[in-house]
């Protein structure tokens, strides 16, 4: 563990490093083309350029969640606050937007804010801004992959334990993946600790196809990143211009994909490897997963947790829940 000495800093942070195992970029994609049905992973989107690519979607006016969680928030974080209780222990899994987390810090007040990230730099980097606006606030950075099980490296249960988890990036998981992602946050929570977690609604289709199908072409450029990035790390030979983005709801999974989709039949180097692609043949990019009030009581029950109180905006396009551990029962 080390503790930053930055002397413009009043409140020390400690960084805490699990290192996450670096994910290998060229055995994950070699392994995703090669699926009769070609996928690659959307942890995949987030180099530097797939990063700021995000940021700007998350300004699209197509691309409601990001600004309507936050309206929920500036508008119920005082009643949230109430819920997750004084002198709390805060963990955010997965360090993103800024503005979020300030609007929750604020109104909550935590005694410990405990980021969790995979990626290093960004970790520090947003944790050391945060304990400078926040300084009275222990910060506690956590490098790790919130995706695989890890334990808090503090053992102290005197605060009231509570997670963050905004964004919908639940909606990035299978149904029983993220049931399993939930049972980890409860174990680490205990029992009485609480999920604050920002999960997007089911709405109609065409509200939800424009948000992935933006007109200014943020959305594909960012879906298109990853081809550019596999030519960029690992001598891809994509042509971009024989690939297109497509977003669409699939009404019997409840998801929005995203995929990439040859405009012909080719054959494409990648690290070394030859691929064939048809033409109107596609890699499945993303899923993004949209939930019911009920739909997602039922995932969180099943997790586990308890479903204390909704809040949604006025047009009901996302929801903020907070859910009370409950621990399973000991026969599962
Ligand atoms: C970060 C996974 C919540 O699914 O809406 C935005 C990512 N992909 N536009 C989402 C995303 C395309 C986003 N999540």
């Amino acid at each position: 563990m080390i503790s930053s000495t930055d002397p413009t800093t009043a409140n020390p942070i400690y960084f805490h490093d699990y290192h996450p195992t670096p994910s290998d970029l060229r055995a994950e994609v070699l392994a995703g083309l090669a699926q009769p049905r070609k996928q690659l992973s959307p942890k995949l989107f987030y180099d530097a350029e797939g990063s700021k690519l995000f940021d700007a979607i998350c300004e699209l006016p197509e691309y409601y969640p990001t600004r309507t969680e936050i309206a929920i928030l500036r508008e119920h974080g005082a009643e949230m606050a109430r819920r997750l209780g004084r002198e709390a222990l805060l963990v955010e899994l997965g360090s993103g937007s800024s503005l979020k987390i300030r609007v929750l810090l604020e109104a909550l007040q935590p005694a410990v804010y405990m980021p969790v990230d995979i990626s290093s730099e960004h970790l520090q980097r947003s944790a050391q801004a945060l304990a400078a606006t926040f300084p009275k606030l222990e910060v506690h950075a956590v490098c790790a992959d919130y995706s695989t099980p890890f334990e808090l490296p503090v053992d102290d249960h005197s605060h009231p334990r509570a997670a963050f988890f905004p964004g919908s990036s639940i909606g990035n998981f299978e149904p029983a993946e993220a049931e399993q992602l939930l049972r980890r946050v409860g174990t680490i929570l205990g029992p009485e600790g609480r999920l604050l977690i920002g999960v997007d609604l089911i709405k109609d289709r065409a509200r939800l196809e424009r948000a992935y199908n933006d007109a200014a072409g943020v959305t594909a450029a960012f879906n298109m990143n990853l081809l550019s990035r596999i030519n960029r790390e690992l001598d891809g030979k994509f042509d971009l211009a024989r690939f297109r983005h497509e977003a669409f709801f699939n009404a019997e999974q409840g998801r929005i994909e995203m995929h990439l989709l040859s405009t012909c039949d080719q054959d494409v180097d990648v690290a070394g490897e030859t691929f064939s692609f048809r033409e109107g043949e596609t890699i499945h990019t993303e899923c993004s997963h949209k939930y019911s009030v009920e739909g997602f009581h039922a995932l969180a029950g099943r997790a586990g947790f308890q479903p204390e109180q909704v809040w949604t905006d006025p047009k009901q396009l996302f929801s903020v829940h907070c859910l009370v551990h409950r621990g399973t029962l000991a026969t599962e």
